[in-house]
């Protein structure tokens, strides 16, 4: 049985309760019953016995304890050779152009790295951790990983941290942006918390605090804990609420001031269209598929604004916001329907959770219409409790894409159930249209990442597009964009790696997109990277890369790429603050 160290009230945690299924137990007597899917059964289980019931055998790394940072050799911090920048000179080169003097990033600007529990920590099951459904989707779901790769060990930062922390400190930057696991905390989601997690990431913090790395977390990045999922359907069940709200109470208690940033969590938008989970791996619901994705929105807003309440009572000092995800939604053509299809995807996407947070506790229009005919209408009092629930406009914005019509028109598919593209009835493309020359939008990702293109021409479009939108009063932050330089897994010299040219230029032009909006008034406060090292890519495993550093996942050795200069290099170039390496004597 593993051991937990339990929290203040109690010294042995006591164990989780499994229910089958919610009806009523039926007992037996011996003879015939007439509705055998009523029997119920009550497994009661530990730790261990979640995982080995729901996840079997885990693997672990050769190191599995913290190690102390070593010093980072001064010539790996030596920039490459440039590409083309006019505007950005860079580096250890003789810049052929001069900087544009009408950009700065203004004072305060905050920017960094990020990262997400599952995908770097590893240590699966080290300290007391519970397994949480992403541990059941790539341990057994068949088909939902491309190359059958875990997280077990990942990038082993559970362990590694302090020379993680000490490699982007030695380059300047200013914010780590990383999140808990919840069933480290809580190994069931809820019951008993798990004081060695906490104790791990109170290191965490201040090792980043010690090496002058601004620490941002947040708290949900879509590993629910398992428990949740089967005793009450996870997010699809109104106990989350409570529960998340549990789970933040202890993360700000704990915490509370040291973190300069709070988020809630990673893209509803994402982690509720996994919903329905996979058949046969998860307990069952009765909510019908087409409608979970939007019972788990409706739980993570009352869940969100209810810990942002909470963290303000605590007097938690920080920015409390969620981060939400999408790219600019560019019409394909003028026709209206098309402009019909734009705001439609606006209203089933970033609308979902915005305009209830930013705008006024409610659903936007076309997503109202929709939910409307199965979800509870929010009660006054609650929209009153969710509008005004975020301190910046947190948004993750890697990529754009062209909206239209479907073929068969809008209304063809809003009144027909089976449509392939219901209920959102907004069709996409990632090219322009043949009459303006049919290019992509720009430079495709990595294959595993279809979804993915280098459309930084749209960044500034899109940053006014939110300050006019929404009028975050806390400005914009891009809590992550990134690339996945394609076919990088297919290259086996490092130094051939760590040269990631389109990779660099993403940033380039990101960053120049950035500079440019807050030029013309757009209140952009800071930027996040995504990643700071390679990683569990979730279902594609460590074969579609946006790290900007490299990890060699056989010996775990890290080194930078050539993004990374180019990403740091904007606020050397652009910066009000000077960027400043830290180095810790060890
Ligand atoms: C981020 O989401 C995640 O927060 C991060 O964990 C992840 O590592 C990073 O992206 C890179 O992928 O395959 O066509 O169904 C970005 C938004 C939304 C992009 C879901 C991929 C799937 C599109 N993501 N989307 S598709």
């Amino acid at each position: 049985m593993a051991k937990l160290a339990a929290s203040q009230n109690s010294t042995s945690p006591p164990p989780t309760t499994i229910i089958a299924t919610p009806t009523p137990t039926v007992s037996l007597s011996g003879s015939g019953v007439a509705n055998p899917t009523a029997f119920t059964t009550v497994l009661t289980l530990d730790v261990e016995g979640l995982w080995d019931l729901f996840v079997g055998p885990v693997s672990t790394a050769a190191v599995n304890t913290t190690v102390s940072a070593t010093p980072i050799p001064t010539n790996e911090l030596i920039p490459p050779p440039g590409l083309y920048y006019s505007s950005f000179p860079s580096g250890q080169q003789i810049p052929m152009a001069s900087k544009n003097e009408s950009w700065k990033f203004p004072a305060g600007f905050w920017w960094g790295v990020a990262s997400a529990a599952y995908q770097v920590e590893g240590a699966a099951k080290a300290e007391g951790r519970g397994p949480s459904i992403w541990d059941v989707l790539l341990h057994r779901v068949t088909g939902y990983t491309v190359a059958n790769q875990t997280g077990d060990v990942a990038d082993n930062q559970y362990y590694l941290y302090k020379q993680d922390i000490a490699r982007i400190a030695a380059l300047g930057v200013k914010t780590y942006s990383f999140s808990i696991s919840w069933s480290r905390v809580f190994p069931f989601g809820n019951g008993p918390v798990n004081e060695l997690a906490l104790a791990h990431y109170d290191d965490v913090i201040n090792t980043c605090i010690e090496y002058g790395v601004e620490p941002s977390v947040t708290l949900y990045h879509w590993d629910l804990p398992l428990n949740l999922q089967n005793t009450y359907g996870g997010w699809l069940g109104p106990q989350i609420i409570d529960d998340f709200v549990a789970y933040a109470k202890v993360v700000f208690g704990r915490y509370g001031n040291k973190v300069s940033r709070w988020f809630t969590v990673n893209e509803p938008i994402v982690f509720c269209e996994t919903y329905p989970v996979p058949d046969n791996y998860f307990t069952n619901t009765s909510i019908p598929k087409v409608q979970q994705p939007y019972w788990c929105g409706h739980h993570v807003l009352l869940a969100h604004a209810n810990a942002y309440h909470l963290a303000k009572s605590m007097g938690i000092n920080g920015t409390v916001s969620f981060k939400t995800n999408g790219g600019y939604k560019i019409p394909l053509t003028n026709s209206s329907e098309d402009a019909i299809a734009v705001q439609r995807a606006w209203d089933f996407n970033e609308g979902w959770f915005a305009n209830p947070t930013f705008i006024n506790g409610d659903y936007p229009q076309y997503l109202k219409e929709f939910v409307s005919g199965f979800l509870p209408e929010f009660t006054d009092d609650e929209k009153s409790m969710m509008n005004g629930t975020a301190d910046i406009f947190a948004h993750d914005a890697y990529t754009s894409q062209f909206y239209m019509a479907p073929d068969s028109g809008i209304s063809a598919c809003t009144s027909n159930t089976s449509h392939p593209l219901y209920p959102t009835c907004a069709n996409t493309t990632y090219s322009y249209t043949s009459a303006d020359g049919g290019w992509n939008v720009g430079p495709a990702a990595d294959p595993l990442s279809p979804w993915l293109h280098k459309a930084t021409d749209w960044v500034t479009l899109f940053l006014h597009y939110i300050q006019d939108t929404w009028h975050p009063s806390g400005g914009i932050a891009v809590t992550e964009f990134g690339f996945a330089e394609p076919f990088e897994v297919l290259k086996t010299i490092k130094a051939d790696i760590l040269f990631d040219p389109i990779r660099s230029s993403y940033y380039r032009d990101y960053m120049e997109a950035i500079l440019i909006a807050i030029s013309e008034g757009v209140k952009v406060v800071g930027c996040l990277a995504w990643s700071i090292l390679d990683n569990l890519e979730w279902s594609s495993g460590y074969q579609d890369k946006f790290g900007v550093q490299y990890v060699n996942f056989t010996t775990q050795e890290r080194s930078y790429k050539a993004s990374f200069f180019e990403y740091v290099n904007a606020f050397k170039v652009y910066g009000t603050d000077p960027v400043t390496p830290h180095y810790v004597s060890s």
